[in-house]
């Protein structure tokens, strides 16, 4: 049987949906992912085992990345700087596209690709990679894909390709597009890894999600999740007690997201904790602190604690 196994990068707008599509192909959520753009602050290595109906074995090492946006503060460069460098490290690329917005440029009679999106392909210019029409179980008359397919094969005859990271529709031609874009050989790691992240990684990703999700205006940007203890002596017997602190920038903001009486953070705690009895497979007790600090943004003891850096380079060949 061909065995095929290289790195991906997931990159593209923000909000196009690059953490959802890394958590359905690896069957577990271990992103971030919510309504707001930028969600994503690292990247995310997520391993994607595939046996292809054409009888290839596929291992595809996916890293998920910040979306692509005008930074306008350090912190935000760090996150476009994260991406790409995850570009020049991989064997390929998934653009992932909102379909949404092309689609609805061309029913309003405009151009489905918009200069932003021009300019975004031609950083893939020369890097193998296909683009990924991702969310079109949004787009009811599948009649308008056809222009944007077209649109986008005629900027530079990538392979185009529909998919929907919510239903999983599209999942196994996408797969076999990318076993042809990545290298023959076996598993860079081994099979039944999820990622290469620490699980308290993975438990502030989720929290954080669930901040970002339940609070709005500036208060998700203003946030960030440390986990300050991982109890797990008692894990054998399926317990396991997390401490995490909420970073936020102000008074007001903590005051938000702790709600009346509590009941904002007691809501973002029972969400948090249900992911994350998902993720360990036990019980979780939770406890949620939020405590402001100011400048955390700028602090490089904290964004290095937070993991917001770029990383070890993954297994290649
Ligand atoms: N209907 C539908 N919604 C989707 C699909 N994929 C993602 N979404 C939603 O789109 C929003 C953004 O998804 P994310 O996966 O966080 O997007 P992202 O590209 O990782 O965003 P950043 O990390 O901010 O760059 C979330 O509300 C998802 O639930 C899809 O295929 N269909
Ligand atoms: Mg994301």
């Amino acid at each position: 049987m061909a065995s095929r196994s290289g790195t991906l990068a997931l990159v593209g707008r923000p909000n196009a949906g690059k953490s959802s599509l890394l958590n359905l192909l690896i069957g577990e959520r271990i992103a971030a992912v919510s309504r707001r753009a930028q969600t994503t602050r690292n990247r995310v290595l997520g391993i994607c085992n595939a046996d292809l109906k054409d009888g290839t074995s596929l291992q595809a090492v996916l890293l998920d990345t910040p979306g692509l946006h005008d930074a306008w503060t350090d912190f935000n460069r760090n996150m476009i700087a994260i991406t790409e460098a995850v570009l020049d490290e991989v064997d390929a690329v998934a653009w992932i596209v909102d379909v949404t917005e092309p689609v609805a440029a061309v029913i309003a009679g405009n151009a489905p690709l918009d200069d932003g999106l021009v300019a975004l392909q031609a950083k893939l210019a020369g890097r193998p990679h296909v683009v990924v029409l991702n969310k079109v179980d949004l787009v009811e008359d599948k009649r308008w894909l056809l222009p944007v397919m077209a649109a986008f094969d005629r900027v530079d005859g990538a392979v185009v390709l529909p998919v929907s990271a919510r239903t999983g529709l599209g999942r196994e031609p996408l797969l076999q597009a990318w076993a042809r874009l990545l290298p023959e050989g076996e598993p860079l790691y081994p099979t039944d890894q999820l990622t290469d992240a620490p699980e308290k990684f993975i438990v502030a990703e989720l929290i954080r999600e669930r901040v970002f999700e339940n609070s709005s205006q500036e208060v998700p940007y203003a946030t960030a999740v440390e986990i300050e203890q991982f109890d797990e002596r008692q894990r054998e017997a399926g317990r396991v007690h997390i401490h995490a602190r909420i970073l936020v920038e102000k008074d007001s903001q903590k005051g938000i997201l702790i709600g009346a009486g509590g009941q904002m953070i007691k809501k973002i705690g029972t969400q948090a904790r249900k992911r994350v009895e998902a993720l360990l497979g036990c019980k979780v007790r939770l406890d949620l602190f939020v405590v402001v600090e100011k400048d955390w943004t700028r602090n490089p003891r904290l964004l290095k604690d937070l993991g917001y850096q770029p990383k070890p380079k993954p297994k290649g060949r």
